[in-house]
């Protein structure tokens, strides 16, 4: 392997700018589609055109109202102590299959080649920018059996393994003082988080599913895995980070979803 810029430690007596970052968030909280979810007053259609599913059942409806009223204090609540753990489960809860999920049909699964594919981390990073597969599956993994909760009204348990976000950003030289990431997909998907949950313990660069190389149709060749975040923060196929203090927002973000997420 190349050689590398030396690890950059997290600074121990740093504080993130919570105040600024949710200023940010609430200066998104403008847009129209924004205020209507917060009024509760979309209509159905109005909520199947913002979450591109099917809600077909009342059920389905609520689940994501109620989804919609709540995350935003359990998300702030985790900003605030970014050492919160989400639950983790048994083997034997695992979901089989596990479902699949995104802004298309699962025929329409981007096909990342692994032998050219590099991930790039760019924007406040000191060090390396450039990973191949080999190099991000050469440093230390973890495994995670946690609960992935889709907006949409559904969840299930599933099994990642990869390499602790926070350890990547720290061998990238990333500046861990930045308030956002920004993720961005082969399928033109993108999405951001805020530096405490990057840093989260639970928050994996996602190589494996289940003990086996990451399929296609839940992200090949590597998606983010935030336990403590729902399931549209958890962008599949990146192929670019980029570490920023400008407010990136998201596919889904930007079109009337909470930014923080939490799950
Ligand atoms: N690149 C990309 N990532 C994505 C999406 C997407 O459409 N494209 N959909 C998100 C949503 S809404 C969900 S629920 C999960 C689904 O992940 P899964 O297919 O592994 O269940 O992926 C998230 N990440
Ligand atoms: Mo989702």
């Amino acid at each position: 392997m190349r050689s590398r810029q030396p690890v950059r430690k997290p600074d121990p007596t740093y504080r993130p700018d919570a105040a600024s970052i949710i200023q940010d968030a609430h200066r998104e909280l403008k847009s129209p589609a924004r205020r209507l979810l917060g009024k509760r007053i979309l209509t159905l259609g109005g909520l199947v055109l913002l979450s591109g599913c099917d809600l077909t059942s009342d059920k389905s409806v609520d689940a994501m109202l109620r989804k919609m009223s709540a995350f935003n204090d359990d998300a702030q609540a985790l900003l605030f102590d970014p050492r919160k753990l989400a639950p983790t489960y048994p083997e034997s809860m695992i979901a089989r299959p596990f479902p699949f999920n995104a802004f298309y049909d699962i025929d329409q699964v981007p096909d990342v080649d692994a032998r050219t594919y590099r991930l790039e981390i760019g924007g406040l990073v000191g060090g390396k920018r450039n990973w191949t597969l080999d190099e991000l599956r050469s440093l230390p993994q973890q495994d995670q059996i946690t609960r992935h909760i889709c907006i949409e009204g559904w969840s299930a348990i599933g099994r990642w393994g990869g390499v602790r976000f926070s350890d990547f950003l720290a061998r990238a030289g990333a500046d861990m003082r930045a308030k956002y990431v920004a993720l961005h997909c082969a399928d033109n998907y993108w999405t951001s988080i805020d530096m405490p949950t990057a840093l989260h313990p639970q928050t994996q660069l996602t190589l494996t599913y289940d003990g086996d190389v990451l399929p296609p149709k839940y992200g090949f060749p590597m998606k983010l895995r935030m336990p403590t975040k729902l399931g549209y923060k958890n962008a599949k196929h990146i192929v670019a980070i980029t570490v920023t203090n400008e407010f990136p927002g998201g596919y889904w973000e930007n079109q009337g979803y909470n930014w923080f997420g939490g799950s």
